[in-house]
């Protein structure tokens, strides 16, 4: 007789070794472990961040200004460090290549709404399409609304940060930031820019609306890393 490799003591241990590796590749990086709870998810984090809820609606959270906007006025300038600086209208936006997601939403407020179906372009091929100079550490961006957020470079060159236009297969709703709206989904949403308008490379970290007011410039859930 012979031990089932499926059995479910292996395949428990199995899932543990995969948790703690994870923790470890994670410790190794920042010098701290991630908490919360859940199975892990396609990051290594466990689902629900620490003094997260789960909620099925969607809440709106903004500085109570919506800006008149709509493909046919909204447009998105890249500039700063980049080998070519470029405005986006719409049209010129939606012949980026698209990119469909499956991913989480964190809001400091302590709500996350996960599985959002979004559409839209990865930042990182905005970031090559105006060929980002090496001195570039650090993006500030700014929203039609008069928001600001900042992000290091390395964050925003994620695989999972998009400028969405779609949510649930409909267009953006203007409330929840349409027709454009940046997504961060391992960092707080704040760092995401509804309404998004410009995007500017520096060298150095300038710090955004939220940023300036108290939360943490780093702002990762895992961490609870709200304020600093
Ligand atoms: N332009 C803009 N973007 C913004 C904000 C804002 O006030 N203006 N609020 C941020 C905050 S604090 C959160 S939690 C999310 C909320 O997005 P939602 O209203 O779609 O839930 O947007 C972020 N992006
Ligand atoms: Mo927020």
């Amino acid at each position: 007789m012979s031990y089932d490799p499926n059995s479910k003591i292996i395949k428990g241990r199995e899932r543990l070794i995969e948790y703690r590796k994870a923790f470890q590749k994670k410790q190794a990086l920042k010098g701290e472990i991630p908490q919360g709870e859940g199975k892990l998810n396609r990051d290594g984090n466990p689902t629900t961040p620490p003094g997260q809820r789960l909620v099925d609606s969607w809440p709106v959270l903004d500085l109570g200004v919506t800006p008149e906007l709509d493909k046919s006025t909204w447009n998105l300038t890249v500039s700063g460090l980049v080998k070519n600086v470029k405005t986006f209208n719409w049209e010129e936006f939606s012949k980026l290549p698209q990119t469909n997601d499956i991913s989480d939403f964190h809001c400091v407020t302590t709500w996350s709404r996960l599985n959002n179906h979004w559409q839209g372009v990865k930042f990182s091929d905005i970031a090559d399409h105006c060929g980002v100079l090496p001195s570039a550490k650090y993006i500030y961006i700014k929203a039609w609304d008069g928001y600001s957020t900042n992000l290091p470079l390395e964050e925003a060159m994620k695989y999972d940060v998009l400028l969405v236009h779609q949510w649930e297969d409909k267009p953006l709703t203007k409330e929840h930031g349409g027709p454009v709206r940046m997504i961060t989904p391992q960092l707080y949403a704040w760092k995401g820019a509804k309404w998004i308008g410009e995007i500017i490379f520096r060298e150095h970290d300038e710090l955004g609306f939220w940023e300036k007011r108290g939360y943490s410039n780093t702002a990762e859930p895992w961490l609870n890393d709200r304020h600093c």
